[in-house]
């Protein structure tokens, strides 16, 4: 079993400043497209910050700050009739997919017209129309859950693959293992994104699984496995293609390490006093996927400085629209509770009647 480290980080010669890898499919339009989404991802997470201090954002945030390029790259490589399941740093994942900040918003705001209606506070929800499967909280459990659903689209003769997520922390449990296992001897078109961002929760990656890469154990599943570098948005888009085409053709299940930081606490909470002084800042001004896709951009000649400003203003704008939006929009009435926990067209709503008549 040999991993691919085709991808993998390497630090930049004399101390120049990273950039992305310059081999790509990628048209200059595609290339400004994915900048487009790293920024938004960047964007919409600060204003959420924003509105979260401003006690208007009701549930736990989580940043995905300094990891975006790997939910970006990774996503768009993907068909829109294929699948994600994203996990709580893969905002850029669901934006890819066709998601719409203002329901971003919305649903953190826990307001009626957010795609849970207020039912829950960020991101437990999903669009089936649009391949985007929403996490269960249950670390791991989405990796058997895709498999399921791959299983299921091979009967239905569907040629969808499906992309699933999993942090490094997730990935040690019982569940991951699981659900590889069985989409590998399947051949089933699963791709898995280990995102090994340094820590889960408070505990460093080498305190909680010995081996140094987790596409390591892609040996133990009989799959390809490749590392790459989940700061270069370039990197992480090609190798997730070469992923999909591979897993298309029918040959199976393919496991791949992006190798990222997390830059904030595992929530807004979260003051990250475990953290070593200094590690945050290091990765911020070295390795940045933003400042790394800019030098990327400008050095090839895909677009001048104003073309990147001009770009950032759009979205500027979007968000702004879309966050006054979500904020004017209603608050769910208390009855709609009761609605779109079960499948109302065959179970009752989920209160007492007596309630409901009320
Ligand atoms: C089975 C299970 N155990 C514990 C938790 C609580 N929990 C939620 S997120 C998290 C840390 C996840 O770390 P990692 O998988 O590395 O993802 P990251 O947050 O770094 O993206 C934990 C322990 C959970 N949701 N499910
Ligand atoms: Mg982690």
């Amino acid at each position: 079993m040999r991993i691919s480290t085709k991808y993998a980080p390497r630090k930049p010669a004399n101390g120049q400043a990273r950039s992305c890898i310059s081999e790509t499919s990628l048209k200059p339009a595609q290339l400004l497209e994915l900048y487009r989404y790293l920024k938004l991802t960047r964007l919409v997470e600060e204003r959420i910050v924003n509105l979260y201090r401003q006690t208007k954002v009701v549930g736990g945030v989580y940043r995905s700050l300094g990891q975006e390029a790997t939910a970006v790259g990774s996503a768009y490589a993907l068909r829109p009739d294929d699948f994600i399941t994203p996990i709580i740093r893969d905002l850029g994942a669901v934006f890819v997919k066709g998601v719409r900040p203002r329901e971003i918003f919305a649903q953190y705001m826990a307001k009626a017209w957010g795609p849970s209606g207020g039912k829950d506070l960020n991101v437990h929800f999903g669009y089936l129309d649009k391949g985007f499967i929403g996490p269960i909280s249950h670390l791991g459990d989405m990796i058997p859950g895709m498999t399921g659903i791959l299983l299921g689209a091979r009967m239905q003769k569907k040629d969808i693959v499906g992309l699933a997520y999993i942090g490094d922390g997730g990935a040690s449990t019982g569940a991951f293992y699981e659900g590889m296992n069985f989409a590998a001897v399947q051949r089933l078109p699963l791709i898995v994104i280990a995102e090994y961002n340094h820590y889960a929760y408070s505990t460093p990656t080498n305190l909680q699984t010995a081996v140094r890469n987790l596409a390591e154990r892609a040996a133990a599943f009989g799959i390809p496995g490749h590392i790459v570098d989940g700061n270069d948005v370039v990197a992480c888009y090609e190798v997730t293609k070469q992923a999909i085409d591979y897993a298309r053709q029918g040959k199976g299940a393919v496991l791949i390490e992006a190798k990222t930081y997390r830059r904030k606490g595992h929530a807004e909470h979260d003051d990250q006093r475990y953290v070593p002084e200094g590690e945050v800042e290091y990765w911020e001004k070295h390795n940045d996927p933003i400042d790394r896709f800019e030098k990327f951009l400008l050095d090839q000649g895909v677009a001048t400085k104003e073309k990147l400003e001009e770009i950032t203003a759009d979205v500027m704008r979007e968000i702004d629209e879309d966050s006054e939006w979500a904020e004017s929009s209603p608050m769910p009435e208390p009855e709609g509770a009761a609605y779109g926990v079960f499948d109302n067209a065959n179970v009752p709503p989920a209160f007492r009647p007596k309630v409901l008549a009320e």
